[in-house]
């Protein structure tokens, strides 16, 4: 396994799992995605000046930890009436030492994962991850499923992009921590076809795990 530096301050590991801890981690996650209320849902999300009643990209969602509302792009420790899913700890560890090995010098706890689970032909469009009240812990992310291709931009604001397999793992933070960011391809509805038997062909199941608040 190697570490890739798409830029500064983000760092790409491909092949990060063996394949049947993979396969097992999904499985955890799909598991949890079953449960009829905390579960994987369809949310509105938040108007904007194109579309007044837009639905959540990728069609299927799940918040681990803080729930972030995508209506209001905003996070609550309560849901629908219930309190979500706890993040399984093996994610709670991973993320707590991949920030430590990336980001030792700024304080990390993982308070919350957001669950993308594309279908096939979805994307997510060109945004910035600025919800949080910590504008500087590392965002860690975790594939499994479809190979797609991930838009970034670099310290010069302009775009780039590579191939994100999966069992792959990503982190940003610091310098990179408000870098524009897109999948799929950023403007055609395309992931790539591959998907290692993890999940149907075209599907990509994505978490990230972030820090929310200040201290
Ligand atoms: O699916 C991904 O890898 C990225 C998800 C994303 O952009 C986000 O959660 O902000």
């Amino acid at each position: 396994m190697e570490w890739i530096r798409p830029r500064s301050d983000f760092y790409v590991a491909q092949n990060f799992f063996a394949r049947e801890v993979a396969q097992s981690y999904l499985a955890e996650i799909l598991q949890l995605g079953l449960h009829p209320v905390k579960g994987f849902h369809h949310p509105d999300l938040k108007p904007n000046r194109f579309h007044a009643q837009p639905k959540y990209p990728v069609s299927r969602y799940m918040g681990l930890g803080l729930y972030w509302n995508p209506l209001d792009y905003k996070y609550y420790a309560e849901m629908f009436g219930e309190t979500p899913h706890a993040l399984p700890q093996w994610l709670v560890q991973l993320s707590g030492e991949l920030a430590h090995k990336h980001f030792a010098h700024l304080p990390f706890f993982a308070e919350t994962a957001l669950v993308n689970y594309y279908l096939a032909n979805k994307k997510m469009s060109w945004h910035t991850d600025k919800e949080e009240e910590d504008k500087l812990a590392p965002v860690i992310g975790v594939n499994f499923g479809s190979t797609c291709r991930f838009y970034f931009e670099n310290e010069k604001g302009e775009e780039e992009s590579f191939l994100l397999p999966s069992n792959s793992v990503y982190i940003f933070g610091d310098s990179a921590r408000q870098m524009r960011h897109a999948v799929g391809s950023g403007r055609k509805n395309t992931l790539s076809i591959e998907s290692h038997g993890l999940l149907a062909s075209g599907e990509r199941l994505n978490i990230t795990v972030r820090k929310v608040r200040k201290d």
